[in-house]
């Protein structure tokens, strides 16, 4: 086993982990910015070196600079985190090189799967349902006409190196292909330095239902059940459970077993995801697979009883899986709230700034993987996700109304956070139904369902007129672009008045003086 391992993150995924090397009796060393000085990974971690200035490009994605300070501090291994290098290959290399074990997959397993269209490719080799589309990238516009044609639109267009909705359109019909061509070709260009682009047919009500596998060094591949992602913000996840309320235990079999077989066709080892999209027939459609730790990773460790990232530690070290897929079982359900510091209620800006008072929600089945504390100033430098809340009940209901009273316990004062939305979500009756799909939230805060109606937020409204006209114009793009039935989207608000009124009286009440 490891003595030392290097923690090549920050956040509250640092502490995750630095947590797991704890309970191994495995000593973590942390690094930081100069932005993260005083953040809890530094103060929890054994050891913590500088690595540079606040923006990541001088520091958390300094292949060179985590390298070195993983061989002065004498870790033998390297966990990357999720974001930053963990999907970037160099870092597998890097530490391979130093003689660092890497806490993922191979850089040979990586690149295979992080080009889509390779990924898509080893799906067909394995037998794994696809979305109808092309497997290949697509050489010019020409050839995408063609292509579009022939699996009928609405299609969209996807870059081969992307991720996270980059470099995507949707193309509804011919006459906007050229623009939306153009415009996915120069935003991949941008964000991934690769303007390659695939197409496919849009499936347009299918929910993102993701599969969590496990593969060790000596064979072994494991599915550990689905999470349900759909309830997402412009491609941010925001709520994700497990199980999905639409997954039986023979679906769920069908797409863990077509999950391994992926898995082992790619050669992959340690943690990944495989993402697939499940329409309203319970078909499902492989998309993409995400080569490490993902930030939902605590509801599969709910309803399974394992400890993800200490398995990942066991693996990377040649253990055997210390069990097989029969022995998995998955026991009632988890349910995760993001936490970000952003503003509801003014388009979601980023609303970093100290953390002036902060009451945490404990209690029967609640959770919370954060990585602050009271009187430390969230930086603007990087994502402004604070922690996860996780709920754990014995059904989908338990779990619901835990989250509901952990939410109401949980409050933060400072800063702006994301917190109220929850609220409305979670009383939202198609929310509860497990009515969702991937457009689901959007739709509704472009509709205006999920907006909060006190006289604060009507006035910051009228002080960010441009803001707002910017949010009204997007919403009209976002309806025009996807299905040309703007009107019948628009939701009136789902919520009686009594209930924001209430809400506004709990506001006041977790008031804090010094605001
Ligand atoms: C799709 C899709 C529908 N049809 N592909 C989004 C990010 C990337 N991981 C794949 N994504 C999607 N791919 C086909 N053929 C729907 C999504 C999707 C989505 C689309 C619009 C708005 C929100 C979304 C949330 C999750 C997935």
């Amino acid at each position: 086993m490891f003595r030392k391992i290097l923690i090549a993150n920050r956040g509250e995924i640092a502490v995750r982990l630095l947590r797991a090397c704890r309970e191994l009796g495995i000593a973590s060393v942390a690094v930081y910015s100069e932005a993260d000085r005083a953040s809890l990974h530094v103060r929890l971690a054994d050891e913590a070196y500088p690595i540079g200035p606040a923006p990541s490009r001088e520091s958390y994605l300094r292949i060179d600079k985590l390298i070195d300070v993983a061989r002065r501090a004498g870790c033998d291994a390297l966990h990357p985190g999720y974001g930053f290098l963990a999907e970037n290959a160099a870092l597998p290399r890097a530490c391979r090189e130093a003689g660092i074990a890497f806490i993922g997959p191979t850089a040979e397993a990586m690149e295979q799967l992080g080009s889509k269209t390779s990924a898509r490719h080893l799906a067909k080799q394995a037998g794994v349902p696809t979305v109808p589309g092309t497997l290949d990238p697509i050489a010019e516009l020409d050839q995408a006409r063609q292509l579009a044609l022939d699996v009928g639109y609405p299609v969209l267009l996807k870059a081969v190196a992307g991720g996270g909705g980059k470099g995507m359109r949707l193309v509804s019909a011919e006459a906007e292909l050229p623009a939306a061509w153009r415009d996915a070709a120069s935003e991949s260009l941008n964000a991934f330095g690769d303007d390659r682009l695939y197409l496919e047919k849009f499936l347009p009500r299918a929910r993102h239902i993701e599969i969590q596998i496990l593969a060790d060094h000596h064979g072994n591949v494991v599915y550990l059940g689905e999470r349900e992602c759909s309830v997402q913000r412009r491609h941010q996840k925001v709520i994700e459970e497990a199980p999905s309320p639409v997954v039986d235990a023979a679906l769920r079999r069908s797409m863990g077993e077509a999950a391994v077989r992926l898995a082992r066709a790619g050669g992959y080892t340690n943690a990944g995801t495989l993402e697939f999209l499940v329409d309203d027939q319970r078909n499902f459609y492989f998309l993409e697979m995400n080569p490490r730790l993902q930030v939902e990773h605590p509801v599969t460790e709910m309803v399974t009883g394992l400890d993800l990232v200490k398995l990942q530690i066991h693996v990377a070290a040649g253990e055997p899986l210390p069990f097989t897929q029969d022995d998995v079982s998955l026991r009632g359900h988890s349910i995760e709230c993001r936490i970000y510091a952003e503003d509801p209620d003014n388009n979601f800006f980023p609303s970093p700034g100290k953390i002036l008072a902060r009451r945490i929600p404990a209690g029967p089945g609640i959770r919370l993987d954060d990585g602050v504390y009271s009187g430390w100033v969230v930086p603007t430098d990087y994502d402004p996700l604070l922690g996860k809340l996780i709920s754990w009940g014995s059904t989908r209901d338990e779990a619901i109304t835990r989250m509901r009273r952990a939410l109401e316990e949980y409050y933060v004062s400072g800063i702006k956070t994301n917190i109220g939305l929850f609220h409305r979500i979670l009383a939202d009756a198609e929310f509860v139904r497990g009515e969702i799909y991937t457009r689901w939230l959007d739709e509704r805060l472009m509709g205006g369902s999920f907006r909060a109606a006190s006289p604060e937020s009507a006035a910051r409204t009228a002080s960010n007129g441009r803001v707002e006209d910017a949010a009204v114009l997007a919403a009209v793009l976002w309806h025009l672009g996807s299905n040309g039935a703007a009107a019948s989207t628009a939701q009136p608000p789902s919520q009686p008045e009594s209930r924001w009124k209430s809400e506004a009286r709990r506001d006041q009440l977790n008031r804090s003086p010094e605001r």
